[in-house]
């Protein structure tokens, strides 16, 4: 098999005081962690877009990134990139992959052409996850870059652009389940408005529904047993995106009898972009009992848009942790790259650096908050600045035993409420960097 990391061995984990930049310093795939290996705590997974396909350019200039798998023939390009991805993760020792349908094989120039050139593709990644033990943790179908979703797919106005999206889904969850993917997700690319002036929201927002319908009833109807992913997302491309947080997901799921179907994939980057910290949106996942699988990057503070960065700030992967540990781990997902290396680090190496730092920067995060969990005042403060709830009427009030009438006469006879206590917020927040120290 061709190489295309002819210069970079396995990875190997060194600790903490290695200067080697091609090795681990905290990823060490089977110490354990709360009784657990870390790598089943992350299960870390590439993104086959931005790894392979996207190649550095932007609004501003062309490509820069010299991919050795890029050749004249593009079937020859998307045969080379399964190599590519295979060899990148067992170096790596990263055991799962994501797609998207036209990553891994060119569009055609019909649907049916698109199809079966996705067919020929298929056998090879079969073939390079036998070989190496990698799995799919998800695919997912694009219905957003090709200009006949310049209206959306499942929220176009064109009956027909909702057709060939559900003719993309059915296809890509039926080679998912083909693959043993672990989940299947459902990003909404265009599925919102640039104005209201053209925009019929219910219409369209019931489209949507209808389409999510349509691929549960395909779920059930081919066997698969993976998860439904939904990625929320609240701009870029569109103005106004439907699935514009975890909580908006969540109402949608809930109003169009969806919510036991689905689960959430969240991305630190729309988090962000959101106007919320990753760690909310994981935690609003986490208490519905959503919390399905991660797209790990980070945006930059200073650019409003999803500059979808490898993760290297480990405060961020610290809070992070300690959601996904109290979660339980993820419902079926893992920890997924959709990152990519800046315009400038144009190099094969430097895909390996990139994950390096962030599969280090999550075993640090993992690493720390569970300790910060053993050590338990974290959790001991959060339980006593509640207690008032646990006796008197604040337990008859969570047990549904009082009423406004009766709160009210509590309150004449007492008066005034019992003092307060301090939150502590710089107390707890210098605990947690005692910890990362
Ligand atoms: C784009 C999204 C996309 C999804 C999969 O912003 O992150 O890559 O993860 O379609
Ligand atoms: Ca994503
Ligand atoms: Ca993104």
């Amino acid at each position: 098999m061709a190489q295309f990391f002819p210069q970079i061995g396995s990875v190997p984990f060194q600790g903490p005081q290695s200067r080697d930049p091609l090795a681990f310093k905290h990823y060490n795939r089977d110490e354990l962690v709360e009784g657990k290996p870390m790598r089943e705590h992350l299960r870390f997974s590439i993104a086959y877009w931005h790894s392979f396909c996207g190649g550095g350019s932007d609004p501003f200039g062309v490509n820069t990134r010299l991919m050795p798998w890029q050749v004249d023939d593009p079937m020859q390009t998307a045969a080379n990139k399964v190599a590519a991805c295979f060899e990148m993760c067992q170096k790596l020792g990263i055991e799962f992959y994501c797609f998207h349908d036209n990553d891994v094989a060119p569009e055609g120039a019909t649907l049916a052409e698109s199809f079966a050139n996705f067919d020929r593709i298929v056998p090879l990644l079969r073939e390079g996850q036998q070989k190496t033990g990698v799995k799919l943790l998800w695919g997912t179908a694009n219905c957003f870059s090709n200009p006949r979703f310049m209206h959306g797919a499942g929220t176009s106005c064109n009956a027909d652009a909702f057709a060939y999206a559900a003719a993309k889904i059915a296809k890509t969850m039926e080679v998912t389940h083909a693959l043993g993917g672990a989940g299947y997700v459902f990003w909404g690319g265009r599925e919102g408005y640039k104005t209201l002036l053209n925009t019929d929201m219910k219409r369209e927002l019931d489209h949507l529904a209808r389409l999510l319908h349509m691929a549960v009833e395909h779920k059930h109807k081919i066997g698969f047993k993976g998860r439904f992913f939904i990625e929320p997302k609240p701009k870029e491309p569109t103005k106004h995106q439907y699935d514009s947080d975890a909580a908006a997901c969540l109402a949608f799921l809930q109003k169009y009898d969806l919510l036991e179907h689905f689960d959430l994939n969240i991305e630190a980057n729309h988090a962000t972009l959101a106007g919320h910290s990753f760690q909310h949106e994981l935690e609003v996942a986490a208490i519905n009992d959503k919390l399905g699988s991660v797209d790990a990057n980070r945006g930059d503070v200073l650019l409003g848009w999803d500059t979808d960065q490898f993760p290297t700030d480990i405060y961020d992967t610290t809070l992070a942790m300690l959601t996904i540990l109290k979660a339980g781990g993820f419902k079926g997902g893992g920890l997924n790259f959709d990152a990519k290396v800046a315009r400038e680090s144009f190099e094969p190496i430097d895909l390996f650096h990139a994950h390096i730092g962030a599969m280090d920067s999550f075993a640090r995060g993992l690493k720390i908050a569970a300790a910060i969990r053993a050590d338990g005042s974290l959790d001991r403060f959060i339980k006593q600045r509640y207690a008032s709830w646990d006796t008197g009427i604040g337990a008859q009030i969570e047990a549904g035993q009082v009423t406004l009438d009766q709160a009210r006469r509590y309150m004449l006879d007492k008066g005034e409420i019992a003092p307060n206590q301090s939150g502590r917020v710089e107390m707890l927040e210098n605990l947690i960097n005692q910890f990362i120290s």
